[in-house]
């Protein structure tokens, strides 16, 4: 028997299968002209320099970022090319217009791409100055057991799988709730040519 999916935290809402495979690929496309212009790059952890094991880019006004000198934060060019970040896709922001209930656009959209060994530790967003906006979140490619708890780190958690086409809204308390990716789950879809996961994140970063 399968087992009966969890309750999300309050003001979590995921919504399955959001997009057809036709509009992920259509999205992919161009996906692939900004991983052209603003390349996956390395990310490393503040003050120990330590890599993380997902690549990253931004699309958008602001872009975040983290390295060992600079910290986790937001700026308006890409680290590696020091060039501004591109334009974040107009489905992404019809998107974020349907199921963001937010009167002012997203600023952001962070790229994150993993390999199969890649993973997320758990950890809160807590680096944009509006967090009364949403976390709208696309997956694409290889399936991901994503996991969120409260706003204590040692709280109970809550697992689910998500697949590509899949969106999810943080909203309300559950925007400030601990979550992460436990590992991808390799083979899982044809979506990518080359395997792997890619989750889209749009956020309002500054006050409107
Ligand atoms: C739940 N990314 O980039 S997206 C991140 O799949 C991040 O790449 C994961 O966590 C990923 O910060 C998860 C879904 C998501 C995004 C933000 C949240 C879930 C969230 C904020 C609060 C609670
Ligand atoms: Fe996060």
């Amino acid at each position: 028997m399968p087992m009966p999916e969890q309750p999300l935290p309050s003001g979590a809402v995921l919504c399955r299968n959001w997009l057809s495979r036709a509009d992920q690929q259509a999205l992919l496309l161009q996906l692939s002209d900004i991983l052209e212009r603003a390349p996956l790059y390395v990310p490393r952890m503040p003050k120990t320099g330590r890599e993380m094991s997902v690549r990253m880019t931004n699309c958008g006004r602001l872009g975040w970022v983290t390295d060992r000198e600079g910290g986790y934060r937001y700026q308006a060019h890409h680290p590696e090319t020091g060039r501004p970040w591109p334009e974040i896709p107009a489905v992404l922001l019809e998107l974020w217009r349907q199921v963001g209930c937010y009167p002012a656009p997203p600023e952001a959209c962070l790229v994150n791409y993993y390999g199969a060994q890649a993973r997320m530790g758990s950890h809160r967003d807590a680096d944009e100055a509006d967090k009364a906006a949403p976390v709208v979140s696309l997956s694409l490619g290889d399936d991901a057991v994503f996991h969120v708890g409260g706003t204590q780190r040692a709280g109970a958690k809550v697992r689910v799988t998500l697949h590509s086409g899949d969106v999810f809204v943080l909203a309300g308390p559950s925007r400030l709730a601990y979550h992460g990716i436990d590992r991808v789950l390799a083979g899982t879809s044809d979506l990518l040519p080359d395997g792997g996961r890619i989750n889209l994140t749009l956020r309002r970063v500054t006050m409107p």
